[in-house]
């Protein structure tokens, strides 16, 4: 007989489903029911979870063992596997070792990454508990993902929150527009996750109600790829990095064509007067007419002109996709895109006004109504240290060197000691060759991780973190309708402890395991912030009485009610501009920004303005460098996580990343359709397997992140991961957020012979302890 079938229930930041375990072996996974339309990503679970490239046991790098004085090995060097009481007492004592002898802030620990989902065993979380316990580190501040948009909207219309999904919802959308502007597209393969895991995926189903209503959807974005998939909708491609240009643009023609509303801008805004005089040329002499933005972003001016006023005349929503502000000056399409939408006259109305996000992630537009969700507590870090997340180059190669950052001036610390858990750095920074360099600068990098990641193949003690199946867990995410208990499905595989029973142990040796565990156990925890939740639904007197804890864990899960109202961004605002002010120094939204101006940064004007990035189509180097590289989400992983399964595999050619390239561009350069070539800037060279299509632009190229980096040499990578070419340069003074989007380069046919992917190779050396 068969042993039994077990199911536990759980959660990924790629969907809810149910972990089928046969004979202490994941087998299966089982969508959630309730969700309409699951991600492909939760079946290559399986294979992750007993992934021959787990950490199988606590490791430390044979260099830094012999010679701690000898990071530049970091990469390439093997792993001896020690047990757990002696990697805890080096890591115990490297860390009081530079609290000693050089300060807490000279320990970096803002571990900035997606990790898993699971409020209790969120690793980024968990880190910062613990070295804030400890006497606390330098950390950081926004994220790779909507950096450059969380630092100025604040000056613009007092809040970031839409940026975390609170944007006038898809119901609205779906009954009120129109029109949709869409910056960047809609691209469905980017609603898969959700960050915290998503219950139901409803992207498809909120774009197939617009269409059913008739709704124009005009996709504006250099790929044919960010299109819907199953809604018809028009595409105009767009060069890179120029929408600024074009809804300044936009703009000029409703002014000049008097389809702006005047009204709206006397009642709601600041500073119209100063942003028209821009829009005129009174300043620089130069009308921003779709003429002059035609010769920026390649769109007719013709098509200009009907867009705009295609827009002033029905309800129109003017969303932007994150991406656009993760490039050089990207702030700029963001407040243009505020700008055009005050022009319009709807913000405050059902369906109309400005968006971010809806179409980047799943959760943005979410209806939903507001309850708590189970949150940990992260606590106080004493070192009140921080950089913006993007920084993390800069700061290694510049200790003690001053730069600028929405108003303020910093110094760079000196980081001695690094501390990840939970990212992967090695994925997520531009300019990796850049960062290697940066990498060999501090004395020690500890790394908590379940695979042999690039990241914990270039720290000097790894320490093995379990999966969430390994674990038990609540899952919830503020845009989704659902709490998920989550319940261990296998035993811990190896070795490998949670960050959790790391960090608990790690503090007992340091004499502050009763302030980083408050006395709890991962049940009591998972209870507390249970309880927590259950309290504030009580207390918030509209929504249900949630059951008890061991009722909750018994079902599963529990889903709230939907709301009875749909959230549209600023609607009381609009209703009563003074009982309701925004939170700007006016009050109102600033289309002019005093504030910003007494900064003084060139780099980010005092309004909405086209500025050339420092890398574009129509820069001078454009000659040497001719593509614009676009490094956009990857469809079949989540960031680098699952890149080893066999669904990422499928994706590739002979093993490397794809690149999208238009015939136009293939041709002359003598690459056909699954031709390995070498994308290739001064910064670096990777290579790719080419897709030779019309679903790009001339002078656009497209490669997927999340190839594990895999370089042979500063030279080349040889797995297809982009970011030994995009730059890492700050967004702004003013944001300092990625400009990962801002990226020209070459591509060639390889004609040399293919070298092997070394990235999925184990690299201990032999399982006995030194
Ligand atoms: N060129 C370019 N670069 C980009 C982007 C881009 O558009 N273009 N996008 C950027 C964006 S928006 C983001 S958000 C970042 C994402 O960057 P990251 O969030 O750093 O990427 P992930 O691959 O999700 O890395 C998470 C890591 O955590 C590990 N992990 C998972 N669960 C656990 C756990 O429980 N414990 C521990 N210890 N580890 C765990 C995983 O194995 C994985 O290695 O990338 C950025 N980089
Ligand atoms: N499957 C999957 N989904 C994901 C993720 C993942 O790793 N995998 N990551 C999640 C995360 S952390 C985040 S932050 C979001 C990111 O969400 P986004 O930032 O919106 O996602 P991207 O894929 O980087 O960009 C979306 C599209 O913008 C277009 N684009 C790029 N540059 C420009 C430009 O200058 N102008 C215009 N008009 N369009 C441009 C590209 O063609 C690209 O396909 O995605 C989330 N969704
Ligand atoms: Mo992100």
């Amino acid at each position: 007989m068969s042993p039994t079938l077990l199911r536990y229930p759980t959660l990924s930041h790629w969907g809810a489903y149910t972990a089928l375990v046969r004979d202490g072996k994941l087998i299966g996974c089982e969508p959630f029911a309730h969700d309409p339309a699951p991600s492909p990503m939760i079946h290559a679970m399986p294979a992750m979870v007993h992934s021959p490239l787990r950490v199988a046991k606590p490791a430390v790098r044979a260099g830094w063992l012999r010679n701690r004085g000898a990071p530049e090995r970091r990469g390439s060097d093997t792993y001896v596997e020690v047990e757990w009481d002696h990697a805890l007492k080096l890591v115990h004592e490297e860390l009081a070792r530079v609290r000693a002898e050089h300060g807490a802030a000279a320990i970096f620990g803002g571990s900035y990454g997606w990790a898993s989902a699971g409020r209790l065993h969120n690793a980024m979380t968990q880190t910062h508990r613990f070295l804030y316990a400890g006497g606390g580190c330098t950390d950081q501040v926004g994220n790779y993902s909507w950096g450059a948009a969380q630092f100025l909207l604040p000056h613009v219309i007092g809040t970031y929150t839409p940026l975390t999904g609170k944007v006038t919802d898809w119901n609205s959308v779906a009954s009120h527009t129109d029109l949709v502007l869409a910056f960047g597209g809609m691209p469905l393969r980017n609603a898969q996750v959700i960050a915290g895991g998503a219950g139901e995926h409803t992207t498809q189903y909120w774009l197939g109600r617009l269409a059913e209503r008739g709704a124009r959807i005009a996709i504006v974005s250099p790929t044919r790829g960010d299109m819907p998939t199953g809604v018809k909708a028009d595409w105009i491609p767009i060069r890179p990095n120029t929408d600024a240009a074009l809804m300044i643009a936009m703009a000029y023609e409703l002014l000049e064509s008097n389809r702006h509303d005047a009204h709206f801008l006397d009642t709601y805004c600041t500073g119209f007067d100063r942003y028209a005089a821009y829009l005129r040329g009174d300043t620089d002499g130069q009308p921003k007419s779709a003429e002059w933005a035609q010769a920026i972003c390649g769109i007719p001016a013709a098509v200009i002109r009907e867009l705009a006023f295609a827009a002033s005349a029905c309800r129109t929503l003017v969303n932007c996709t994150w991406s656009l502000q993760r490039a050089h000056r990207g702030e700029q399409p963001y407040w243009a895109s505020i700008a055009l939408a005050a022009m319009l006259g709807q913000i405050g109305q059902p369906g109309g006004g400005f968006a971010f996000g809806l179409g980047s992630i799943n959760s943005a537009g979410n209806p939903r109504v507001d309850a708590a969700v189970p949150e940990l507590p992260s606590g106080r870090n004493p070192a009140r240290r921080s950089i913006p997340v993007a920084r993390i180059a800069d700061m290694l190669l510049h200790p003690g060197e001053s730069y600028r950052f929405n108003g303020t001036e910093r110094v760079y610390p000196h980081i001695r000691l690094i501390y990840w858990a939970g990212g992967n750095p090695f994925h997520h920074h531009q300019d990796l060759n850049r960062l290697q360099q940066a990498w060999t600068r501090p004395e020690t990098i500890i790394v908590h991780e379940t695979w042999w990641t690039p990241t914990a193949r270039r720290a000097d003690i790894v320490l093995p973190s379990t999966t969430t199946l390994e674990r038990n867990d609540i899952g919830a995410s503020s845009r989704d309708r659902y709490v998920f208990a989550m319940h261990r499905a296998l035993p811990a595989q190896g070795a490998s402890r949670s960050d959790f029973d790391i960090y608990r142990d790690l503090a007992a040796l340091g004499g502050y395991e009763q302030a980083y565990t408050e006395g709890r156990s991962e049940r009591q925890w998972l209870e507390h912030l249970y309880e927590g939740m259950r309290a504030r639904w009580r207390a918030s007197g509209t929504l249900p009485e949630a059951p008890d804890f061991d009722d909750f864990w018994a079902q599963g899960y529990l889903a709230l009610p939907h709301p009875h109202r749909d959230f549209v961004l600023f609607e009381d605002f609009r209703r009563d501009p003074a009982g309701h002010p925004l939170a700007t120094p006016s009050g109102r939204i600033e289309l002019y920004s005093e504030r910003i101006e007494g900064f003084g940064y060139a780099d980010c004007p005092p309004h909405a303005a086209w500025l050339a990035p420092s890398e574009w189509l129509g820069a001078d180097t454009a000659g040497r460098w001719p593509l614009h590289l676009i490094t956009s989400q990857p469809a079949s992983r989540l960031h680098s996580q699952l890149d080893p399964a066999p669904l990422s595999a499928a994706g590739k050619i002979r093993g490397r990343e794809p690149v999208l390239i238009h015939p136009a561009d293939a041709h002359p350069r003598g690459i056909a359709e699954g031709d390995i070539v070498r994308v290739h800037n001064a910064r670096g060279a990777c290579l790719a397997g080419a897709i030779v299509e019309e679903s790009v632009m001339p002078g656009v190229v497209v490669m997927s992140t999340g190839a594990w980096f895999d370089p042979a040499d500063a030279a080349l990578e040889r797995h297809g991961n982009p970011n030994v070419l995009t730059a890492d340069v700050g967004t702004s003074q003013l944001t300092q957020g990625s400009s990962a989007l801002s990226a020209l380069v070459e591509v060639e046919r390889w004609a040399g012979a293919l070298p092997d992917v070394r990235a999925f190779d184990v690299p201990v050396a032999a399982a006995t302890e030194e």
